[in-house]
């Protein structure tokens, strides 16, 4: 089997290729999925995931992350989580040493701490800045707040296509198994708690051995509700390639949770079927900017590719502005 791996947004390009060194020698899909998770992670560029990613509301880094191995179908997930720089890794170890999925807030973190993570500064200063800005500013109308005003959809106002998001990664190995995992600090000020779709195992990300894998970025809180990366994989099931399953499950959401009648929302996802077959799709809405456009990146044999697009309505699929 030829392996593939591919990741949300454009920072996935260098995740893609922290995967790749290990399918490209033969390494487990699950272990690439995680030095991937890791490279973004620890990238205080990217303040959407891991370190550095943007706080909530008061200022806390919160962070939420999960991953699934197709080997065993096995499961591992925290969620609002602020000690630790790559959560994804802590959401291995449960996924491991447990006999469940799901750790979340102080306990998660003990959990960490027991298996040897170190307590560590999730907040950089320049998140923290950020956080100052959005804080002075936040009774303006024209500041993006989750929950509070859908006007600029799922960003913040200063974040631009470069540097927003959850990263998701879907990886198929020599073997021909499947990891994904989704790692994430979540909507940017979010409210003290909030745990979005990343770290939901059949929302943030989902696979199945037998047939793909998916993982999703985007409005959690509106894509938590129609179970968006399951039903991607069980798309592919019936037939549809990963590009047409992806699109399928972003109309069903459109369709349940209608952008017009709850603000405007940005959902995308990435997928790979057991063939190596890669897709990709977004919703329009919150996804089609001059500044904020839809990328995943793919890598393979012949190297690291960057993708835009397609985009989602409730009635139409097209690429490009
Ligand atoms: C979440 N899907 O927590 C993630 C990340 C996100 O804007 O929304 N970023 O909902």
């Amino acid at each position: 089997m030829k392996p593939i791996i591919i990741a949300t947004w454009k920072f996935g390009e260098n995740a893609c290729r922290a995967g790749w060194e290990i399918l490209s020698r033969n390494g487990l899909a699950l272990d690439a999925v995680e030095v991937a998770a890791n490279v973004t992670e620890l990238d205080t560029e990217v303040q959407s995931v891991g370190y550095g990613g943007l706080p909530n509301a008061i200022c806390q880094t919160e962070l939420d992350a999960a991953i699934m191995d197709g080997r065993t179908h096995s499961a591992g997930s925290v969620g609002a989580v602020k000690t630790v720089r790559c959560p994804i890794s802590v959401a291995r170890r449960v996924m491991e040493t447990l006999p469940h999925v799901m750790l979340v807030g102080e306990n998660a973190e003990r959990f960490a701490l027991e298996n040897g993570f170190p307590i560590e500064d999730t907040l950089t200063e320049s998140a923290k800045k950020s956080w100052e800005k959005w804080n002075e500013e936040k009774g303006k109308s024209e500041v993006a707040h989750f929950g509070s005003n859908p006007i600029h959809g799922t960003l913040p106002v200063f974040l631009t296509s470069d540097n927003h998001d959850t990263i998701g990664i879907c990886a198929l190995d020599s073997r021909g198994d499947l990891a994904v995992a989704c790692t994430t600090s979540g909507m940017a000020w979010k409210t003290p708690g909030r745990i979005g779709d990343s770290p939901i195992i059949g929302s943030g990300l989902y696979l199945d051995n037998d047939i793909g894998a998916a993982a999703g970025t985007g409005h959690g809180d509106e894509m938590m509700k129609t179970c968006v990366s399951y039903r991607a994989v069980m798309n592919m099931e019936r037939g549809m390639t990963p590009e047409e399953a992806c699109v399928e499950s972003l109309r069903y959401l459109l369709k349940k949770r209608p952008t017009d009648t709850h603000g405007h929302y940005g959902a995308a996802l990435v997928a790979v079927n057991k063939e190596g077959v890669t897709g990709g799709a977004a919703t329009q809405s919150g996804f089609l900017t001059p500044d904020n456009l839809w990328h995943y990146a793919v890598t393979n044999e012949a190297g690291t590719m960057l993708y835009e697009g397609p985009y989602v309505t409730p009635t139409e699929v097209f690429r490009g502005l």
